[in-house]
């Protein structure tokens, strides 16, 4: 990123200790040495993306990183509940229209014809057979209404419905002492996720937005939804899915993004 253009006249190293000091409540990780190496890994650019400021004064600076911290606060508000479930929202609630986002802009995203498709399932699982829509509609269907929440400092509400995740993975066989779920997606993108989370009582295999099939910029044929992470630990455009010990990362992730993402 435009490190040097945005830093010009900053003190870089000040404005970085104080970006670490609001963004490191939110790094829940176990490793620590991993958390320091994000930590440290944050740039200008970085402060610029997350907080949606350009840095170009030390005012704009104070901006930044004042308007990331009243951000951060009420992410872990949305985030955080004491019984482990992320707070649901009534129908009233639903942001309409509902943000589209993506590492690309909205007419570049994916078609993928229901005709072809097919779930691929692979790794860790007893059944590797690959699978079509219509089976997944078949499988028991859940809804529930709740907040997307993105680190470049947006949230909304939407409405997600189809098969529980945790029932998905029984239904394949797969070890859930494995470390991890990992997705790849029909537009590249990757990343995945911890086995507790993907046995999340609301994480779920989504098939629909707000009572109809998942709209093509949403995610069709199917995204995974998790209301206990941040947004771009949500995967669109599943085409795979595999179970493993070893780790995988994802598209941001390995930008410096933190791997966890969320509660
Ligand atoms: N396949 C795919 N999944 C993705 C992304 C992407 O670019 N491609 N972007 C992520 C990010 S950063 C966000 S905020 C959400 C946006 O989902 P929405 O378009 O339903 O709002 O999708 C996430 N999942
Ligand atoms: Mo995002």
């Amino acid at each position: 990123m435009n490190k040097r253009k945005e830093g010009a006249g900053l003190d870089e190293s000040s404005i970085l200790t104080d970006a670490r000091k609001i963004i490191a409540p939110q790094i829940q990780i176990e490793d620590r040495s991993r958390r320091s190496f994000l930590l440290r890994g944050l740039t200008l650019g970085g402060v610029a993306m997350l907080s949606g400021c350009n840095l170009t004064d030390s005012e704009s600076v104070e901006t930044a990183l004042s308007s990331m911290s009243r951000f951060n606060d009420r992410v872990q508000g949305w985030l955080f509940n004491p019984n482990a479930l992320a707070p649901t929202y009534p129908e009233s609630m639903i942001t309409r229209p509902f943000p589209f986002n993506a590492f690309y802009d909205i007419d570049e995203v994916p078609v993928v014809e229901e005709a072809d498709y097919r779930l691929e399932v692979t790794g860790l699982v007893a059944d590797k057979r690959s699978w079509r829509l219509e089976e997944l509609r078949a499988m028991t269907q859940t809804e529930q209404i709740t907040r997307h929440i993105c680190v470049e400092g947006w949230s909304a509400i939407g409405r997600w419905g189809g098969v529980r995740f945790s029932d998905f993975l029984k239904r394949v066989g797969a070890d859930t002492d494995a470390k991890y779920v990992g997705f790849k997606c029909a537009d590249d993108y990757y990343t995945s996720i911890d086995m507790a989370t993907a046995l999340h009582a609301q994480t779920l295999l989504t098939l629909t937005y707000d009572g109809a099939v998942l709209p093509r910029q949403y995610g069709f044929p199917m995204k995974l939804r998790m209301p206990t992470k941040l947004g771009y630990k949500n995967p669109k455009h599943i085409q795979a899915i595999f179970v493993s010990n070893t780790y995988s990362g994802g598209y941001w992730e390995d930008q410096g993004y933190n791997w966890f993402g969320g509660s």
